[in-house]
């Protein structure tokens, strides 16, 4: 039998889809009989149920008034290394290369380099920070302090060899959904709740509106789509762009069709009263959310933007279009959403998609061998 790791998790708490995926992977870790220890700032939000296996360690930051900053990047490095040594971890996978990475990397050092990195790159470090020119020297440097790096696309795997331009191998491991959580439920009275008529098609944005999410264009390619279909849009998520989005869909006399949800914890039973996601970002790395949509049956159109074109099957599951072109954004999601027939094999190419590339399972295990790998070196 194969031995169980001891494995230490360090993420984003509360940041949205590497947040999610790193406290959904500790889980699914868990199931399979791995110990798990979350090292993080504040409860991962996801860590929802007692398990006998994991634990959570909260880094905590002393405010000393000496310190004009609180060094949390040290705090945590000495949790890493504290957890580390006690609980004899075999791995700490850490999702984020800043300031993450670089934390885990000294833990390592202090350990006496037995403990293994593995680290996973979600996105924003890279394609923001590392366009940052003060920084890109210390992704690079974490990243090729680690003993695994990953990328949830080979879009993000591209663009860091483009901007960092690591000396490092760097794998795509995409992200996963947990079918038991994300799967169609049926709901009607919930939309009755809302206000949504039986002839009304819903179309559903998620996301944590900030300005690259780009939810003006989800308005507009909205507008276009009710001239021409009875619809209602619902906006889940919050965050910086709310209140231009507001504005746009109070100018546009848009009011009585679109349903600002603000933050939801139960999402899956939105995108089961929703028949269509848009997601128009123009800067993605992967886009947790349209898998979400798509394992509740949910066709999505997206932009040709980093790892949107790698989840939406362009034509089979959805479709995917030129960042702001909104004539054809809305007239792909009215192909979609005008014939019953086309519309159920959308869906059903949906389902069969992330039940063929992006099951738990399936990614659970790539993770699994990675680690497996680093314990044989
Ligand atoms: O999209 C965000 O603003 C949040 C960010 C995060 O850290 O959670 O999302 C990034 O990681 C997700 C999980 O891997 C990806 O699905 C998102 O595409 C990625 N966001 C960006 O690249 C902008």
């Amino acid at each position: 039998m194969t031995r169980k790791l001891k494995i230490g998790i360090t993420c984003y708490p509360t940041v949205g889809g590497s947040g999610v995926i790193a406290t959904e992977l500790g889980k699914l870790l868990a199931e399979r009989g791995h110990e798990i220890h979350f090292i993080s700032s504040s409860m991962p939000f996801r860590l929802n149920k007692v398990y006998s296996n994991i634990y959570y360690h909260e880094v905590q930051v002393n405010q000393y008034s000496v310190f004009q900053y609180p060094p949390y990047d040290i705090a945590l490095a000495s949790k890493m290394e504290e957890i580390a040594r006690r609980e004899k971890l075999d791995i700490l996978h850490v999702h984020y290369a800043i300031p993450h990475a670089i934390s885990a990397y000294l833990a390592k050092k202090m350990t006496g380099d037995k403990l293994k990195i593995v680290t996973t790159l979600h996105g924003t470090d890279i394609t923001v920070l590392g366009y940052d020119p003060s920084l890109t020297n210390m992704i690079r440097f974490g990243i090729e302090g680690s003993d695994i790096v990953t990328a949830v696309s080979k879009s993000l795997v591209e663009q860091t060899y483009e901007l960092v331009k690591p000396n490092k191998e760097i794998q795509t491991v995409y992200n996963f959904v947990d079918e038991r959580v994300y799967y169609k439920r049926n709901l009607d009275e919930l939309k009755q709740q809302y206000g949504i008529l039986p002839e009304e098609k819903v179309v559903i944005h998620v996301s944590n509106f900030r300005k690259v999410k780009r939810v003006t264009d989800v308005i507009k390619s909205f507008e276009l789509i009710h001239k021409e279909i009875p619809s209602k849009l619902l906006l889940v998520g919050d965050g910086p762009e709310i209140s231009v989005v507001c504005d746009l869909v109070r100018e546009k006399n848009l009011e009585g069709q679109v349903l600002l949800l603000g933050k939801q914890e139960n999402v899956a039973e939105l995108y089961s009263i929703s028949d269509l996601m848009l997601l128009l970002s123009e800067k993605e790395s992967f886009g947790l959310v349209l898998l979400e949509a798509m394992a509740c049956g949910v066709p999505t159109v997206g932009t040709k933007i980093g790892g949107i074109p790698e989840v939406i099957d362009n034509g089979v599951t959805g479709y995917i279009c030129e960042l702001g072109d909104i004539n054809d954004i809305a007239n792909k999601a009215i192909t979609i959403l005008t014939d019953p027939d086309t519309y159920q094999q959308y869906s059903l190419q949906a389902l069969k998609r992330v039940k063929e590339n992006f099951s738990s399972q399936i990614i659970l295990e790539q993770y699994e061998q990675l680690y497996y790998a680093l314990m044989s070196e």
